[in-house]
């Protein structure tokens, strides 16, 4: 396998208030990846329109991220931040990519299972292809880095078949164009960091989610102080005392992710933590915990505030992001109809 520029995407959907497990598990490392990498960062509303949307919320979504995005420190100057419907190429890329990928492969992703539930001759078609849109949505850009929380990984494992399937399946094209030995990358997930699964406040056993019916499940990036402690106090836990060793949080989902969140938020280790609080009850962590949540959330929050407070300023910033990204994503799909053997 040759090697490629290393260049960074990845995206978040804009489907309703971002919480904890966004931030922790996807953008902050977005913001540490900035110093490294040349970083493309994508508001995903067609993944969004895969359940419907209502269009005035999905609008005001998609600015929400953009602003999350910009607060939580993603210069738009230097990298790139934009909307993903604004490009073509992803979509028409992704049929492609329906063309390459097999049916067992997207029969086997959990994700479609779980949004599907019993109702999967009801859903949409697009919701049972959001794989290889997202595949379409990295390698558009032959990205060679995603940092995504775990439920992304079997999505990304789909996006390396298909790159390495076209990779194959077009080997004499792609040679004879001059593309080498192979046109796609092999994207890596990037799922790193001391949070790559929060779950759900109510349920340890059910990640933070942004669709979950309960706003009590998870901390909202918009949340303000009051609301951080009360949904904290009244985060589900278990009787007994905090263990004072990792090895004691085994079977105790809700305990543990509590110590995760707080672990993460203050950059301690989770022994660390135990070694402080091992012992008591909960009241006591979990004031400790509201003011280290309060501590990483609300400056965000606020900042967000401020730029939601202009829309046009956070358009514009998207319309940029959409010019750059749109000369990148074209360079690719030119050459993708070169292989495939299209007119153009
Ligand atoms: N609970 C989580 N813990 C760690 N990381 C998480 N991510 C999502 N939930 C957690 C990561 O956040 C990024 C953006 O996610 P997304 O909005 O594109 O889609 P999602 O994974 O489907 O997130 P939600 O919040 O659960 O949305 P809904 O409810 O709309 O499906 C991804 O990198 C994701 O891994």
């Amino acid at each position: 396998m040759p090697t490629f520029p290393e260049r960074v995407f990845s995206g978040v959907q804009p489907t309703g208030s971002l919480h904890l497990g966004n931030y922790l598990g996807a953008i902050k490392r977005f913001v540490a990846l900035q110093e490294t990498h040349d970083c493309i960062y994508c508001v995903v509303d067609l993944h969004a329109i895969t359940v419907q949307q209502s269009p005035v919320e999905l609008r005001s979504n998609i600015r929400e991220v953009t602003a999350a995005f910009i607060a939580a420190g993603i210069d738009p100057k230097k990298h790139i931040v934009f909307n993903q419907s604004q490009v073509a190429e992803h979509a028409e890329l992704a049929w492609v990519f329906n063309c390459v990928a097999r049916m067992g492969w997207l029969n086997r992703m959990t994700q479609f299972k779980d949004k599907a539930g019993k109702n999967s001759e009801n859903v949409s078609v697009g919701l049972f292809a959001y794989p290889t849109l997202m595949a379409a949505d990295i390698l558009v850009y032959r990205a060679t880095h995603v940092p995504v929380g775990e439920d992304q990984k079997q999505h990304l494992e789909l996006s390396r078949d298909v790159a390495q399937k076209f990779n194959n399946d077009f080997a004499e094209s792609i040679a004879s164009n001059g593309f080498g030995e192979a046109f796609f990358p092999l994207p890596e997930p990037l799922i790193q960091g001391p949070a790559t699964r929060v779950m759900s406040l109510r349920d340890g056993s059910k990640k933070m989610s942004k669709s979950d019916v309960s706003d009590y499940s998870r901390l909202n990036l918009s949340d303000d102080r009051d609301a951080i402690a009360q949904k904290i106090r009244k985060a589900k836990t278990d009787p007994e005392p905090l263990p004072s060793e990792v090895a004691g949080l085994a079977g105790r989902l809700e305990a543990d992710n509590l110590v995760g969140i707080f672990a993460a938020l203050t950059g301690e280790s989770r022994a660390d933590v135990l070694k402080r609080f091992g012992g008591q009850n909960f009241s006591a962590f979990k004031s400790a915990l509201a003011d280290a949540a309060v501590a990483g959330l609300e400056p965000v929050g606020s900042e967000m505030k401020r730029l939601l407070a202009d829309p046009g300023h956070l358009e514009a910033v998207l319309n940029d992001g959409a010019d750059r990204a749109r000369v990148l994503a074209a360079k690719t799909m030119g050459s993708v109809k070169d292989i495939l053997g299209f007119v153009r």
